[in-house]
C-alpha cells in the first residue's frame, strides 16, 4: 500500500480554545485532563446509568432499512459514532446504482488537458493514498427527516488535485465535469418533444477542484467503498451539499464552458428572494457549498443531568462556538468534540443539569469565526424550493 497521509484539516479554532480549557481545568482540578482528553462523543455508547429521551416532535418515526435501489436515512436520535457506519450512512440516488466490475473499471480524464488519462483502479491504488474526514448532507435534507439525510466518514483515496496536474490543464479550460456512470432518459427542455439519455454530472468550477483537501474515494471508513455509496470510485468535495460527491465516478471532463447539466442547471437550484446589492430579486442558484447550520439530534439522561447532542455543518469555515437556548432562555455555549476537524461534522454537547418536569423546547444555533450566525426560520429568505435547509430547527422533550 502506498503512504498515507493525511491532509491537517483541524479545525484549530475549536481545538484549541478546547484544549485551552482543558488545560485551565487540569491545573484548578487535577485529573480531569485524562478523561477530558477523551473524545466525548464516545459518551454517545451509553453508559448503564444513561437513557436516551424521546424527543416529543418525532413519535412515530420510523427510518426505513437500506433496500438495493431505494433511499436511506438515519434515526438522527439514534446516532453513537463520529463516524456514521457505512452500513447507516444515508443513500440518495436519482437514476440507478450501477453495478461496476472493478477489473472493467475505468476513470477517464478528458478535454482540455494535454494527457488524456485513463486509469485502472490498480491504477489509482498504486499512487498515494490520502484521507479526509467529511461530513456532508444531500441539500435536500430537512426538518422533516429530522435532518437524517446525513453522515460522517473517512474517506480514502488519491488527490483530484495530483490527477489534474498528471493530465496537464490547457489554459482554456474553466469548468471540470464530473460523470457518474447511472444514466437516465431526460426531457432537458420544454421546447424538444424527445427524450435523450443522460448520465449523473456535477461541475465545479477549476479553481474550487484545485482544492487539495478533494479526493477520488475508493474507500469509506477504512473499508472498500460500498456499491450504495459509489463503488468503486466517487468524488469527495469536503465542504459541499451531498449532490456534489459523484458516486460511481468513470469520467472527469474539462472544458471551456459552463455544464449546465439538469443536476447543475434545473435540479439541486434554489429559488430564493435575496437582497441582491439593494435590489430585491428572485435568484436561482445552484446548491453547492454547505451553508451554515446546526441541529439538535439526541438527548440522554444520566441521574439528574441530561446530555443534548448535536451537529454543525458548514462549507470548512472556522467555527467560533455553538450555543443552546432552553425555552428560550439564555444562549450556552456547548463543548465541542475533541474529533472534530475542518470538513467533519462538529459534534457538540451541552450538559443540562436540573431540567424540571413537563415539555421543554430547546434549540441550538451555530455562529462561524467571521461572525456570521445560523439564521432562525423568520430570518431565512422565502425559498419555495426545497433546497438548503440551514434554520435553526426547535426540538420539543417530556421531562419525566
Ligand atoms: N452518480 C451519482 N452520484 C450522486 C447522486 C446520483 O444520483 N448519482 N446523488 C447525489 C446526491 S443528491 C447525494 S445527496 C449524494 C448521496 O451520497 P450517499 O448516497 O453516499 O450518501 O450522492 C450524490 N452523488
Ligand atoms: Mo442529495
Amino acid at each position: 500500500m502506498a503512504n498515507v497521509s493525511k491532509p491537517d484539516n483541524k479545525n484549530n479554532e475549536i481545538t484549541d480554545t478546547n484544549r485551552r480549557k482543558v488545560l485551565k481545568n487540569s491545573v484548578a482540578v487535577g485529573g480531569l485532563a485524562a478523561s477530558a482528553s477523551m473524545p466525548f462523543w464516545s459518551k454517545l455508547a451509553m453508559g448503564a446509568s444513561e437513557e436516551l429521551v424521546p424527543f416529543s416532535d418525532m413519535e412515530g418515526f420510523i427510518a426505513p432499512p437500506v433496500l438495493d435501489g431505494g433511499i436511506h436515512f438515519l434515526d438522527t436520535s439514534k446516532i453513537d459514532n463520529f463516524y456514521t457506519p457505512n452500513d447507516d450512512f444515508y443513500i440518495i440516488q436519482h437514476y440507478n446504482q450501477p453495478q461496476i466490475a472493478e477489473n472493467e473499471f475505468r476513470l477517464n480524464l478528458s478535454g482540455l488537458v494535454n494527457n488524456i488519462l485513463s486509469l485502472s483502479l490498480d491504477d489509482l491504488r498504486s499512487r498515494q493514498k490520502f484521507e479526509v474526514d467529511a461530513g456532508f448532507e444531500c441539500g435536500g435534507n430537512s426538518p422533516r427527516l429530522y435532518h437524517g439525510l446525513i453522515g460522517n466518514a473517512r474517506w480514502g483515496g488519491v488527490r483530484l488535485v495530483d490527477l489534474l496536474e498528471e493530465a496537464g490543464l490547457d489554459r482554456d479550460g474553466i469548468e471540470v465535469v464530473f460523470y457518474g456512470a447511472d444514466k437516465g432518459m431526460e426531457r432537458t427542455r420544454s421546447d424538444v418533444d424527445f427524450d435523450v439519455e443522460q448520465s449523473f454530472g456535477r461541475s465545479v468550477h477549476i479553481d474550487d477542484a484545485l482544492n487539495p483537501d478533494i479526493i477520488l474515494a475508493y474507500e469509506m471508513n477504512g473499508e472498500p467503498l460500498p456499491w450504495h455509496h459509489g463503488a468503486p470510485l466517487r468524488l469527495v468535495m469536503p465542504g459541499w451539499y451531498g449532490v456534489a460527491n459523484v458516486k460511481w465516478l468513470n469520467q472527469i471532463h474539462i472544458q471551456d464552458r459552463r455544464y449546465m447539466g439538469r443536476f447543475m442547471g434545473r435540479d439541486y437550484v434554489t429559488l430564493s428572494k435575496i437582497d441582491i446589492g439593494g435590489e430585491e430579486r428572485w435568484e436561482e442558484r445552484s446548491v453547492t457549498k454547505m451553508r451554515l447550520k446546526s441541529s439538535i439530534i439526541r438527548i440522554t439522561k444520566s441521574g439528574n443531568e441530561h446530555n443534548i447532542m448535536g451537529f454543525a455543518l458548514n462549507d470548512g469555515t472556522p467555527l467560533r462556538n455553538v450555543e443552546i437556548s432552553i425555552d428560550g432562555g439564555p444562549w450556552q455555549q456547548a463543548e465541542m468534540d475533541s474529533d472534530n476537524s475542518k470538513y467533519s461534522w462538529k459534534l457538540f454537547n451541552y450538559t443540562w443539569r436540573d431540567a424540571s418536569s413537563g415539555q421543554h423546547t430547546i434549540v441550538s444555533r451555530v455562529t462561524d469565526v467571521t461572525g456570521q450566525v445560523q439564521a432562525t426560520q423568520d430570518d431565512m429568505p422565502e425559498k419555495p424550493t426545497r433546497w438548503e435547509n440551514y434554520a435553526q430547527f426547535p426540538r420539543t422533550v417530556i421531562i419525566g
